[in-house]
């Protein structure tokens, strides 16, 4: 009973929400278009990069208002061409697609059509036929416009779709950034200017995510919620449908197996379906049949005096729990050690463009490496990739694009109202992902600051208030005195990387500072601590014995040190080591950077280092202690 209480709290909790972003699934009432492929594209290179908006380019196609060129949707523009005035654009860019609309989509007064833009860095206009349908802050989260009424207007004409993204990042954007200007006349040319930032990837910009449009009926199944718990041999999934478009509707919620056997049913909006022999999510290495999801099928009927309605939505839901202690991460009640990694967004020629093959290659590649997490490193990644996540049970520490916060302009109150909201979305956008296990409001801000205290005390309450069922933490690196955010957190997050940039090219001080790292922490906040990330570059094929630094010899040294610390203390109150990075990635351009950030266990085009199979051997050393191993994965013959 207790449990059903609690349930019902934290649910009412996660709905203050009050809209929905459900993930589009085609149903038998939903229709989808995917928008991907190739668009028309212009950069505003004018003085002030407004041309495009005084001269009104939504208004006509835009090869009509000068030179235009193709551009993949989705992709980063910034290696598409060889220009390297594109690759360092900053300014409004701009996107259009003419997309013949099905006839029954305009006709048909019963259905809503909608636009949905997965992501576009970071600020986007939308126009439709020349008529703005939305604009939106913020790269990394999905957002929307309905825009069936624009398209009866002119049912002759191929609908014509405009989107206007800007990449400029200010004081009050996440991440946030400066514009430079260079007036120096002796040093720039006239108008100079430079965009700052404070954190180390490349800033890729465009239209990263699918653009697409789909239908639904006009009185819909605007979002569902779902928590879960469990008691012995019994799932609850207590679950809330938000309906729009009518104030009644008749609902039928029908949670299937993955064979297609109905487990539980009802016909109320909000409830708890209970589950006799459950089957748990799992996540990998965990247990031999991890990532187990049901379906949730939601129908619904409405009528109204001109109509009749019917809505079908089917949500993926993996039944499991998540909680704290001071010393352990329980999944299902059992200790969880994170064994995984930090990624990015990235890739040769599409940057940060959603890519299909890389997806999987990837997912391939941490399975081979025995990786059960990852944290999504600086941003939201694709929903795409969360529900791969849900179905291979990868756990994810899900990230929002709170990365260099280093100026203390930053931590006013325009800066923490748009955190909030980005949060907010986050939170609204990912609530149902079995996999996502806890969140992470920020990485290595200027936590040192005076305004940081309340800044963060403010934006992990939000979060914990948003989602009472998920640990919140935010990362921070080795500096003590970066603690603002830690007395509200539920665990603790440090990156460090000594012996690189403390102590350059003196392995032996790992041991000493890296246990001084952890007692210090825990000793100070009894909170289970994360190693968020650690590592050194390699350029792949460099060697020296002894080892030297950027040779693959020096990454493997580092590993291996941390690695027997880690051992020491996961007995204790570590739950996590997350290599930084998984592979390599782009960065902007720099005197430590050569064509990029070096730290990758695997190169930019997914190919290992030395230090790959040493994380390999690791990883599935520890799933063998730690977990289950499913019967296919026979360790170590691969070894
Ligand atoms: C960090 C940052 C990460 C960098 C990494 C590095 O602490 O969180 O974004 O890429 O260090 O390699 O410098």
């Amino acid at each position: 009973m207790l449990r059903l209480l609690w349930l019902f709290a934290v649910l009412d909790a996660v709905l203050l929400l009050d809209t929905g972003m459900l993930f589009p699934r085609e149903s038998s009432s939903r229709e989808l278009k995917e928008l991907s492929g190739l668009w028309v594209f212009r950069a505003d290179k004018s003085p002030n990069r407004n041309q495009g908006f005084e001269r009104a380019w939504y208004k006509s196609r835009l090869g009509e208002t000068g030179p235009v060129i193709d551009m993949p949707v989705p992709a980063s523009y910034n290696d598409i061409t060889q220009d390297s005035t594109l690759r360092d654009f900053i300014g409004w860019v701009w996107y259009e697609r003419e997309v013949v609309v099905p006839a029954r989509w305009i006709t048909d007064e019963g259905t809503r059509v909608v636009l949905r833009v997965g992501s576009a860095h970071y600020y986007s206009v939308v126009w439709v036929n020349g008529e703005k349908v939305t604009e939106h802050a913020g790269g990394h989260l999905p957002f929307e416009a309905e825009i069936g009424s624009l398209i009866q207007k002119d049912r002759i004409h191929p609908c014509r779709i405009t989107i206007a993204v800007n990449n400029t990042l200010t004081l009050e954007t996440l991440p946030p950034g400066t514009i430079q200007h260079m007036n120096d006349p002796i040093k720039y040319p006239d108008g100079y200017f430079v965009q700052n930032t404070y954190f180390d990837f490349f800033n890729y910009a465009g239209i990263h995510r699918p653009v697409l449009l789909y239908t639904t009926p006009k009185v819909y199944v605007d979002d569902i919620t779902v928590v879960t718990d469990f008691l012995d041999n019994t799932g609850f999934v207590r679950y809330q449908v938000s309906v729009k478009g009518a104030a009644t509707a008749t609902l039928k919620v029908t949670l299937m197996d993955k064979d297609g056997h109905c487990v539980a049913s009802s016909n109320e909006a909000s409830g708890v379906l209970k589950v006799v022999d459950v089957k748990l999510w799992w996540p990998y290495l965990m247990h031999e049949n991890p990532g187990y999801l049901y379906s949730m099928e939601v129908h619904l009927m409405a009528a109204d005096e001109r109509s009749t309605y019917e809505d079908v939505y089917a949500l993926p839901v993996g039944i499991r729990t998540v909680k704290v202690t001071n010393t352990q991460f329980l999944i299902n009640n059992k200790p969880f050690y994170f064994h995984g990694v930090n990624k990015h967004e990235d890739s040769d020629i599409r940057g940060k463009g959603l890519d299909w093959p890389l997806i999987v290659k990837d997912f391939n590649l941490m399975k081979w490496l025995g990786a059960n997490s990852f944290r999504t490193s600086h941003y939201p990644y694709a929903e795409e990739i969360l529900q791969m996540c849900d179905r291979h049970g990868i756990v994810v520490i899900d990230e929002c694009p709170g990365v260099g916060i280093k100026d203390i302009r930053s931590f006013g109150n325009a800066s923490l109202a748009h955190h909030l909201d980005v949060m907010d979305e986050l939170v609204r956008r990912d609530k149902n992902h079995p996999s996502v296990v806890m969140w992470s409001v920020a990485n290595e801000p200027a936590a040192e600051m005076q305004p940081a205290a309340l800044y963060f005390k403010t934006l992990i309450t939000h979060t914990k208030a948003l989602d009472p069922t998920r640990p919140v933490t935010f990362i921070t690196d080795s500096n003590y005195a970066r603690d603002k955010g830690a007395p509200y957190v539920d665990v603790v997050c440090v990156n460090s990387y000594f012996s690189w940039y403390h102590d350059p090219g003196h392995l032996e001080v790992i041991p000493i500072q890296l246990n001084a790292q952890f007692e210090n922490w825990y000793g100070k906040y009894q909170k289970p601590i994360i190693q968020s990330e650690y590592g050194a570059d390699a350029v792949p094929g460099l060697h020296s014995d002894p080892p030297m630094m950027f040779t693959e010899e020096y990454q493997n040294a580092v590993l291996r040190s941390y690695h027997d610390i880690f051992d020491q203390k996961r007995k204790q109150y570590v739950i996590g080591e997350l290599i930084w990075n998984f592979a390599d990635f782009m960065t902007a351009q720099g005197i430590t950077r050569v064509v990029g950030n070096k730290k990758g266990i695997f190169t930019r085009q997914r190919q290992p280092k030395a230090g790959a199979f040493i994380l390999k051997e690791r990883y599935w050393r520890l799933a063998n202690e730690t977990g289950k191993l499913p019967p296919w994965t026979k360790y170590p013959c691969s070894l």
